[in-house]
């Protein structure tokens, strides 16, 4: 017989009052378990909540734009016969949503950006007295923040900050006048194309960027065009980028590693692993460590404040992966205590998770150091740029034979590009030619990177 159900927001990484940006199922549609329900927007990743079991929706109980915590109430389902099912019986509808049990599933991440901040903050999901999305009262800025101080999460204002955004002057889009993310990045981006100085604070009394305008261009004008939107991900990732960009003093450092022996190394790994993909990334990741513990500054960060650096005593790394809907950054964690098998299982496992969209907030935070390698692609050297808070990261090129003169000869060696950009206010030049040199020596000396 048919069961009404609940479903309910499982555990979503401790993460609060998180906006739902995709309601993606409406009363009357049939779901399967597991089937994504609606889609999440913390400040750290997009997540798709899925199904705890299959039915036929019954009631949808949130809206697009509500925030939501763990417990709150997604919709009502009439289970299949024999659907296990993951949620209790319904809540009393006059109480906040009670906490979910555990949930069938996590959530799905979808799309993974860099963290920037960005959790708004809003009554309960349920406020009291009336469970009714319907009957919530509406969002209104000023009776969280009285007078006319824009309202913007703790986040938001962080965000601004950043920038160098006066928040006073962002006018906020979302229900009650709310400050978004999206409000303080199209503030920007009008500030600078009318060449006006968006910035206050700090960064006024620094002069600002002070650019130009970004060129307007009526492109149809010169030939047949079409417009494509900008991916989520290419969008936030972007703005990372352009803030590392313009924040970060970089200088690329770029050196040459033997990797002929390495190489031959590698090959007769994957003779004896055939199942497991040993590519080069794996050797990397070691010799990125060990030039960690050699030369500490690279493994820090600048606090806010600027004046001190963090210096970690972990050795977490990121690696870029390129995924069709932009770049994303997951950590493997303590590379330092894992071998070169057990780190291609883990790069395995996190591409393919990037790549499928299913990265989690805990698979992109706390990186130390980053490696985007397109060795597997081509060129003979880039300039990466730096993952903000990290103060340096390894671009690598693709592998070539070279002449390479011996002392008596020239010799056919492979030759592996290294990149090195890093944060000049924490790393001088020559420390990272040191850095960059003692990396190729490791990558040159299977030996040493093995010890
Ligand atoms: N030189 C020559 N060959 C290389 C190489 C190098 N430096 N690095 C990898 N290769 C080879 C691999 O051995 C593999 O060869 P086979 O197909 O014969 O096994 C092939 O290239 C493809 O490797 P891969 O790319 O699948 O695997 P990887 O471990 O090297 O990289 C990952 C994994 C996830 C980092 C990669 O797939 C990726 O996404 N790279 C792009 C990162 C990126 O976009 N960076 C730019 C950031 S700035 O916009």
């Amino acid at each position: 017989m048919a069961d009404l159900k609940e479903a309910r927001v499982p555990d979503i990484g401790g993460n609060a009052d998180v906006p739902v940006i995709e309601v993606l199922i409406k009363p009357g549609d049939r779901v399967e378990k597991d089937q994504s329900l609606i889609t999440l927007e913390s400040d750290k990743a997009t997540m798709e909540v899925p199904a705890p079991f299959a039915g036929v929706v019954k009631e949808v109980k949130l809206k697009v734009g509500d925030e939501v915590s763990e417990g709150a109430l997604i919709a009502t389902i009439e289970a299949a016969d024999g659907a296990v099912a993951a949620a209790p019986s319904p809540a009393p509808a006059a109480t906040a949503p009670a906490p979910a049990p555990a949930p069938a599933k996590v959530p799905e991440v979808k799309e993974e950006p860099i963290p920037l901040g960005g959790r708004s903050v809003l009554p309960g999901n349920a406020p009291e007295g009336d469970a009714s999305p319907q009957a919530r009262p509406p969002f209104d800025a000023k009776l969280v923040m009285p007078g006319d101080a824009p309202y913007a999460s703790p986040a938001i204002r962080a965000f601004a900050r950043e920038l160098g955004v006066d928040i006073q002057q962002v006018k906020g889009s979302s229900r009650g006048g709310r400050i978004v993310r999206e409000d303080v990045t199209a503030y920007v981006k009008h500030a600078l194309a009318s060449g006006a100085r968006p910035v206050s604070g700090a960064a006024a009394s620094a002069g600002g960027l002070n650019l130009l305008p970004w060129p307007k261009v009526d492109f149809a004008k010169f030939g047949e065009i079409e417009e494509k939107p900008l991916s989520r991900i290419q969008k936030i990732s972007g703005a990372n980028l352009a803030r590392n960009w313009a924040m970060i003093p970089h200088v690329t450092q770029h050196e040459d590693a033997d990797i002929t022996e390495l190489e031959a190394f590698r090959k007769k790994l994957g003779e004896e692993n055939k199942d497991l993909k040993i590519t080069p990334l794996v050797f990397q990741i070691k010799a990125v460590v060990a030039a960690l513990k050699k030369f500490p500054q690279f493994n820090a960060s600048l606090d806010e404040s600027t004046e001190k650096l963090i210096l970690k005593k972990y050795f977490h790394i990121g690696i870029a992966v390129d995924t069709p809907d932009g770049l994303v950054v997951p950590v493997i964690r303590d590379c330092d205590k894992k071998g070169l098998l057990d780190l291609a299982v883990e790069l395995g496992e996190i591409s393919k998770k990037a790549r499928d969209k299913k990265l989690g907030p805990n698979d992109m935070s706390g990186g130390c150091f980053s490696i985007s390698s397109l060795g597997g692609i081509g060129g003979t050297a880039f300039t990466p740029i730096v993952n903000a808070p990290e103060v340096a990261i390894l671009g690598v090129s693709k592998a070539q034979t070279k002449p390479v003169w011996n002392g008596k000869e020239f010799a056919p060696r492979l030759i592996l590009p290294l990149s090195l950009s890093y944060d000049h206010r924490v790393i001088d030049g020559a420390l990272a030619a040191r850095f960059a040199s003692f990396l190729a020596t490791q990558l040159g000396d299977i030996r040493r990177l093995l010890l």
